[in-house]
């Protein structure tokens, strides 16, 4: 069962694998039924659709404040406690960035009795992950559990060294890590966190207080590496509140097929403005797009 979701969670979706996607399930509904589970539809539906620009996964260990950040930066209200095992399942939340929308998944814990079946290939079909960490104690110690737990789902953060057997059947994943509770550190185990790790550097917040949560969302928005663009069909007005988004190093061609798949075969030229350049006229399809042109797709 844990096979079958993982396949159909990683599969793209698209007509070409309709059929395939289809079987999955019917397989998934059999097994479900041998099982002689009453809860099976819902077994195999764990899988959270995503929403918005990106999804990201909040990992860490019990207690750190995952579900304290998910409800203080989305419109989900999961339950916060101060025991820990609190959170069971996964709950998603959408979080604002200035004019689009991010998916956050607060998850249960990474403790070894209860992470569930659903759990790694959630994170893995994740965009990426934000790795929480506890200040009031020793964040490294929480670092290393956390690489551990994940490595045993076959997920890597960016950047993590691995051996090559691991290498070849993990996913590796964007990730940010974010240490919580600055409000409790005198210890100084937020200069340890922002020591250890230079290349990336991590983020201080009290998701209780809200401190530091609009560095945040701008460290996440810059993570996931991606570009906001506002397309136009002639005869329409661009949608300024609604913009697309893509990967950096998009086309042309890209932005103009999430409007309309037809829109990009049959594209002629685009009139692109923004990004502080003069107008331009555009007539070829692999220009790749910047963070905010406007583009007048004609065909
Ligand atoms: N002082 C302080 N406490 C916090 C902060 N964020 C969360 N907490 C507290 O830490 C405790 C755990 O918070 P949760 O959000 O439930 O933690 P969790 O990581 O979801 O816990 P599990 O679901 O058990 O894994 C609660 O008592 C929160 O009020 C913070 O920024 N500062
Ligand atoms: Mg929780």
């Amino acid at each position: 069962m844990a096979a079958l979701e993982e396949m159909l969670a990683i599969m793209p979706k698209h007509k070409g694998t309709d059929h395939l996607r289809a079987e999955l399930r019917s397989r998934m509904a059999k097994l479900n039924q041998q099982l002689g589970k009453k809860s099976g539809t819902q077994r195999a539906s764990m899988a959270i659709e995503k929403e918005g620009a990106a999804q990201i996964a909040v990992v860490g260990l019990p207690n750190s404040g995952k579900s304290q950040l998910v409800a203080s930066m989305t419109n989900a209200s999961p339950a916060v406690a101060d025991y820990p095992l609190t959170t069971h399942q996964a709950l998603p939340g959408m979080m604002e960035f200035e004019d689009i929308k991010i998916q956050l998944i607060d998850t249960p814990p990474l403790a070894p009795q209860t992470i569930q079946w659903w759990l790694p290939p959630m994170l893995r079909r994740a965009d990426a992950l934000l790795v929480m960490v506890d200040l009031s104690h020793d964040p490294l110690a929480q670092i290393a559990q956390i690489k551990e737990q994940l490595e045993q789902m076959k997920v890597l953060l960016d950047g993590e060294e691995a051996d090559a057997e691991t290498e070849a059947v993990a996913w590796r994943k964007k990730a940010l890590i974010v240490g919580n509770k600055i409000d409790l550190d005198n210890g100084g185990n937020r200069q340890a966190l922002l020591d250890c790790c230079q290349g990336r550097p991590p983020v201080a917040i009290s998701a209780r207080e809200g401190t530091g949560l609009g560095e945040l969302k701008l460290k996440i928005y810059q993570m996931l590496d991606i570009i906001r663009v506002y397309t136009k069909a002639p005869g329409q007005k661009a949608d300024l509140a609604d913009p697309v988004v893509l990967p950096r190093g998009s086309t042309l061609q890209e932005a103009a097929a999430t409007v309309h798949k037809d829109f990009a075969a049959g594209l002629k030229f685009a009139r692109i403005w923004g990004s502080g350049k003069h107008d331009s006229i555009m007539d070829k399809r692999d220009h790749i797009m910047e963070e905010v042109d406007m583009v007048d797709l004609h065909h």
